[in-house]
């Protein structure tokens, strides 16, 4: 009988103990992100259909190639809430959404924020309002069309998707549907080898984040995805505005860059005042550059909405395939939780979605919330 008891008692343990356990851990999984979804939605603006239909076609094929399934829609309502449910309801099919190209000029969410340091309100375009499918956004004043504010709701702020923006109609310099078939021709040449680098990056960290070797260490210990990396940063070699064009001629596959910036303008020195020179837009598209991967720790140097914006530039650029950076003031930090998933072959897409889900600067950290990505996000650095 004591037997009995002791077994009853030692089994009512282990069965609290697991309940304990299951309660613990199976928020943590339902939580985290799957990667099981691989289904894709290819949106591309109406207008430009017909012109970019071999382009478009051959683009999904590689696609479908990759182990996706693909739906290409022809989109032609110009408004960002119609473009989010669409995205909504392909999540809630019984496939799933992994993510979404938008090929062409597409609307996009603009949320404002009070920027202190110039007491002035600024806006941005915020394509977290695109992958976060279930959280809530909120604008108090609907008639000036800025978002305000971004809560958990009955979802949460992380993102569900991933999106990637197709575009050059923001440059003044470039013949649109020659930039498209240009960035589709070398996207294919990529994904069939014909394009390719070294696997290598070129990190490059002007003066102000670069103060002390411990901090350049600290950037360069979350640069994972490359072990080939070349690093130029104070307080060690200089750097300027002359070296980093010159830079740029060079085999690098992946350039990450810490620079002051306008959107259209990088501004090398202290301060962000230029002192040791600037490149801007023009000087992008004119320098011969040869690197495939941008991550521009460049304040709005994505801001796709700008006029030659300097993250656009660099995309219909010779030989540029994508580029992330912030729409914003601020850009990524805690790297690792975007490199690492990049070195294990997951894309672009899915690498910055898993980014946002880090610890400290996730989507509620203001310097993280302008995170954007322009180009091919389906591509990886493996392939
Ligand atoms: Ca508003
Ligand atoms: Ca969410
Ligand atoms: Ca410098």
């Amino acid at each position: 009988m004591r037997k009995n008891v002791k077994a009853i008692i030692l089994t009512t343990i282990i069965l609290f103990g697991t309940a304990i356990s299951l309660a613990l851990i199976l928020p943590y999984f339902k939580d985290q992100p799957s990667q099981t979804r691989l289904k894709v939605n290819i949106y591309v603006n109406s207008t430009i259909s017909s012109s970019l239909s071999s382009e478009i076609n051959q683009y999904k094929q590689d696609i479908i190639a990759q182990g996706y399934n693909v739906d290409v829609i022809n989109w032609s309502i110009n408004n960002v809430t119609a473009l989010r449910n669409d995205l909504i309801n392909a999540s809630n099919q019984p496939q799933g959404l992994a993510g979404a190209v938008l090929i062409g000029d597409f609307p996009s969410a603009m949320m404002q924020y009070y920027d202190s340091s110039w007491a002035l309100w600024r806006n941005y375009p915020i394509d977290l309002y695109l992958t976060d499918l279930d959280g809530e956004w909120v604008d108090n004043d609907p008639t000036d069309e800025l978002f305000d504010a971004h809560n958990n709701g009955t979802g949460d702020i992380f993102p569900e998707i991933w999106i990637g923006r197709i575009c050059p109609e923001s440059l003044n310099n470039t013949d649109h549907l020659t930039a498209y078939r240009n960035y589709f021709a070398r996207n294919h040449d990529y994904r069939t080898g014909q394009l390719s680098r070294p696997h290598s990056q070129l990190v490059y960290i002007d003066d102000d984040w670069a103060t002390s070797q411990q901090l350049v260490n600290e950037w360069l210990g979350d640069m994972t995805a490359y072990s080939n990396l070349t690093c130029v940063a104070i307080p060690t070699t200089t750097t300027t505005a002359a070296d980093y064009k010159n830079r740029l001629t060079h085999i690098y596959e992946f350039v990450h860059v810490f620079v002051h910036s306008w959107p259209y303008e990088h501004l090398f020195g202290p301060g962000g005042y230029g002192a040791e020179g600037k490149v801007n837009y023009t000087d992008i598209l004119n320098i011969k550059t040869k690197p495939l991967f941008y991550n521009l720790f460049a304040c709005s140097a994505t801001n796709f909405e700008y006029r030659n914006n300097l993250g656009t530039q660099y995309l219909f650029s010779n030989n540029t395939l994508t580029v992330v950076g912030s729409s914003k003031i601020g850009g990524m930090t805690m790297n690792s939780y975007f490199y690492t998933p990049l070195s294990q072959g997951k894309t672009f897409g899915e690498a910055m979605r898993l980014w946002y889900w880090n610890p400290l600067h996730g989507p509620s950290d203001p310097d993280s919330m302008g995170m954007t990505l322009l180009g091919d996000p389906l591509l990886t650095i493996l392939m």
